[in-house]
């Protein structure tokens, strides 16, 4: 299992992830504090919409099957990061 952590900080850090194709990944968000507009992370691509509670973790399976570019964002689709798989 492939596993890659994003902490939100007023934005993504990192911004960007990336997976291999055909192997099982996971994505956790960790926001740490309450800076910016990033309570909620979604992504029509990836197919998830979650809040983010203060400094828990939020895990997502990332189907990794067709490589690619896949968009998340906040959720007014303002402040932007996205998962590769290749
Ligand atoms: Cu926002």
């Amino acid at each position: 299992m492939a596993k890659q952590t994003i902490i939100v900080d007023g934005g993504y850090q990192p911004n960007t992830v990336t997976f291999k194709q055909g192997k099982p990944a996971e994505l956790t968000f960790k926001r740490v504090s309450d800076r910016g507009c990033v309570q909620v992370v979604q992504s029509k691509d990836l197919g998830f919409k979650k809040e983010l509670p203060l400094n828990e973790e939020v895990t997502f399976n990332i189907d990794t099957s067709k490589p690619g570019e896949y968009g998340f964002a906040c959720g007014m689709d303002m402040v932007k990061g996205k998962v590769v798989v290749e």
